[in-house]
């Protein structure tokens, strides 16, 4: 017997016919009632869900609502133990342990998974959105579709797209309201490959870092800056760290909502859409919260000390200049094709 085929049969101890259906059974499109997928009705099921931002952000709180929510469809079967704050590591390692099927559920920046899925760099393109909405429409429409559906080749599976925002800088040297201003500071970004040129075009040091490393590294001033949404700024408690908050509002961050494609695999039709309507309800809620939770830390924030500047639109459009090069460079990488959907997205939603 073949070493892979041997491996097969002792990993998965079922019948040989089960085979044929490839371990168990992976489901997929089959009928609910063939006996190929063994997986029927709601079983008994722990599953660990990881996210690197703490209880009380809006993402925190949505994780919270999903697991209730799956609690309630599955009768208290199926039962979600969240973990916040990076305790199983950082969004690529949880990631990596999604595809590995040792965790079950993650909802990651989608900017860490661009070194896979090389298209996610449409949303780390600097300036492309003004408001929510217009993010919004083009991840619930066919460009954040196309994107999921990239996702199972990587043995993730994507069930639509939370909310991170909009990010703005913080630094502790001084505020930063023109292109001039990043001249030399240090910043740790995302680990993601537009994000970095798009720091080092504006004369910036940018150093890419996981974000369970960030606090410490502005401590220590290993940096001098990071960029997060408000929300993420707050609940962090970076304001201890940093004294300038410029609200550069440069690029739109989404969360995406991960499943390990090996766990959803061995899950019923019914399991799956308990999960699938959970993911989508717990998202609605997490936006919402999102929202509101970014329009108040910026007055938190300043009442805590950090002093915030705003910056004047032609000063935006300098920075935006002087980036283009960056998005051109990476638009001709990712395809056109798919850059120029997500334009005429945002276009629509303009109009
Ligand atoms: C949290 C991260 C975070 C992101 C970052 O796990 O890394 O700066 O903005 O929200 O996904």
């Amino acid at each position: 017997m073949k070493k892979w085929l041997r491996n097969m049969v002792i990993g998965c101890t079922v019948p040989a016919l089960l085979l044929l259906a490839g371990c168990g059974g992976s489901g997929g499109s089959a009928a609910t009632s063939s006996p190929q997928t063994p997986a029927t009705g709601i079983q008994e099921r722990s599953i660990k869900a990881g996210i690197g931002l703490n209880e009380d952000h809006p993402e925190g709180q949505g994780l919270k609502k999903f697991a209730e929510l799956v609690d309630q469809k599955s009768g208290g079967k199926l039962k979600v133990q969240p973990y916040y704050a990076a305790q199983l590591g950082d969004d690529k390692k949880m990631t990596e342990a999604l595809q590995a099927g040792l965790q079950e559920i993650t909802i990651p920046s989608t900017s860490p998974l661009v070194g896979d899925i090389k298209e996610y760099a449409v949303f780390d393109f600097p300036f492309i959105f003004n408001e929510e909405k217009e993010a919004h429409a083009v991840l619930d429409g066919p460009v954040g579709q196309k994107l999921l559906e990239k996702l199972p080749a990587h043995n993730l599976i994507g069930l639509g797209y939370w909310e991170n925002g909009f990010r703005n800088l913080t630094n502790s040297k001084h505020p930063v309201a023109k292109a001039e201003d990043f001249k030399g500071l240090r910043i740790r970004t995302m680990q993601n490959q537009v994000h970095l040129a798009a720091f080092q075009a504006l004369g910036a040091n940018p150093s890419p870092m996981a974000f369970s490393e960030v606090f410490s590294a502005l401590e220590s001033r290993t940096v001098d800056g990071q960029e997060n949404p408000l929300a993420t700024i707050k609940s962090n408690k970076y304001n201890e760290v940093q004294g300038y908050l410029s609200l550069t509002k440069h690029v739109y961050t989404p969360f995406v909502f991960l499943v390990s494609k090996k766990f959803r695999d061995k899950l019923s039709e019914e399991e799956r859409q308990i999960l699938r309507d959970s993911a989508v309800e717990a998202g609605k809620y997490q936006r919402e919260l999102n929202f509101s939770e970014n329009q108040k830390a910026l007055e938190d924030l300043k009442a805590a000390g950090m002093k915030a500047n705003e910056v004047l639109a032609e000063e935006m459009a300098r920075m935006q200049e002087v980036i283009k090069p960056v998005i051109d460079k990476f638009a001709k990488e990712i395809g056109e094709e798919l850059v120029k959907e997500m334009y005429d997205e945002v276009a629509k939603v303009r109009k």
